[in-house]
């Protein structure tokens, strides 16, 4: 008999569910019927209710499902992490998971074999309303994926991985960038996804500082300075740039967003820095006070290069002697030549 639940206020209907899944309400349904991922109870009227316990299952479906394992696969996995079966009853499982090919997905018990494959191409798989990333990588898609639903565990995962096992560049270039930029258009286009951008960008920066204190200490150095303009909470860049000079043994000074004109100077004297670099996201207004900053600093003397990048920056009004980088590997051969 199913559980009369109604009155208890924890429990999740089909819609609520969906949304804390960032997925259709049909789609949680469908994966009742086709993986056998339902909710424990109903309410006296037969509507699903579901409980945190059945949540956690379906969240972690979607992460393994963004991780590479088929949506039969990734079902399967996360009802045997429930009922706490040893991962060798799994191996089978997990073999199947990994053929994204559509060949050879006959799944023992019986659960829809072509499923798998024919989801993981259709715009979102089992993500529902995912960012638009077409042609994109599995490693887009699954971060596309994570960022969608809001899943920061999931985001946090696949970025220590690609950091750690692929570096910083491709990181960001490969992964990062366009997904953030299918978040631009978004919120370009509809004003949504703000949320999304937020998140991502929250759990980006905390993966960098992670994978920096991961990697061994650069060198005692002087640094490199890395700010933002004045205006700007765009930050991302210096934190994709520390990155890459610690895994680079070099230190690097961050020194994060708004960093007002006459800071940098300071900051660049204080620190006793070897090259500076200023991002600049959006145009400031009129005054260009960092501009005017960065011409005072000592280049050539103390100062080895002033590197500024980001679309904020107008390449005919840089004051003499500084570089202007467009991308991850410029801006390190400016800042940091000679290194492999
Ligand atoms: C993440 C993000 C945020 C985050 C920033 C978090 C953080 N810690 O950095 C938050 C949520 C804070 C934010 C806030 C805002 N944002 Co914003 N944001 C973005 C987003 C999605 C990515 C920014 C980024 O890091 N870009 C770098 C990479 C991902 O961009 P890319 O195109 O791949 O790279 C280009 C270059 O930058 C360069 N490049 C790439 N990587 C590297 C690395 C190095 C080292 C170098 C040198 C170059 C380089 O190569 C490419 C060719 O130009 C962009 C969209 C976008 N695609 O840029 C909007 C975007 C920049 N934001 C925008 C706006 C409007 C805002 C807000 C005003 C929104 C608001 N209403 O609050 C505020 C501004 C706040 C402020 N005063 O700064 C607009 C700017 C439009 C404009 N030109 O004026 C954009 C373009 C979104 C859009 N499509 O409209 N934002």
């Amino acid at each position: 008999m199913p559980k009369e639940m109604e009155t208890d206020s924890d429990l999740l209907s089909v819609g609520s569910a969906a949304a804390r899944l960032g997925v259709a309400p049909a789609t949680v349904r469908s994966w009742e019927r086709r993986y056998g991922l339902g909710p424990a109870g109903r309410s006296s009227g037969g509507h699903r209710r579901y409980t945190a316990a059945d949540l956690a299952v379906l969240l972690r479906m979607q992460q393994l499902f963004d991780a590479g394992l088929s949506p039969a696969a990734a079902a399967r996995e996360a009802l045997a992490e429930r009922a706490g079966r040893p991962a060798g009853e799994r191996g089978a499982e997990e073999a199947e998971g990994s053929d994204l090919t559509g060949t050879g997905n006959q799944s023992a018990d019986g659960i829809e074999p072509a499923v798998g494959p024919r989801l993981r191409r259709r715009s979102g798989g089992p993500g529902g309303r995912v960012l638009a990333v077409p042609g994109a990588s599995d490693q887009v898609r699954g971060l596309a994926r994570a960022a969608s639903r809001l899943d920061d565990d999931s985001i946090a995962g696949q970025l220590g991985d690609l950091l750690v096992h692929h570096g910083v560049a491709h990181t960001w270039d490969g992964v990062l960038r366009p997904v953030f930029r299918a978040v631009g258009h978004r919120w370009a286009r509809s004003g949504d996804a703000i949320e999304v951008e937020h998140l991502l960008s929250e759990v980006t920066v905390e993966a960098l500082r992670a994978y920096r204190a991961f990697l061994p200490k650069p060198a005692a150095a002087r640094p490199v300075l890395l700010a933002s303009g004045s205006a700007d909470q765009h930050t991302l860049p210096l934190h994709v740039l520390a990155a890459a000079l610690t895994e680079r043994h070099l230190p690097a000074r961050l020194m994060g967003g708004r960093l007002p004109g006459a800071a940098v100077g300071l900051a660049t004297r204080r620190t006793g820095a070897v090259a500076v670099f200023v991002w600049r996201q959006l145009r400031p207004p009129a005054d260009d006070e960092e501009g005017s900053e960065l011409a005072r600093l000592p280049m050539g003397r103390t100062v080895r290069a002033v590197v500024v990048g980001g679309p904020g920056w107008d390449s005919e009004v840089l004051p003499a002697g500084v570089r202007q980088a467009h991308d991850l590997s410029s801006a390190m051969q400016l800042l940091a030549p000679g290194t492999p």
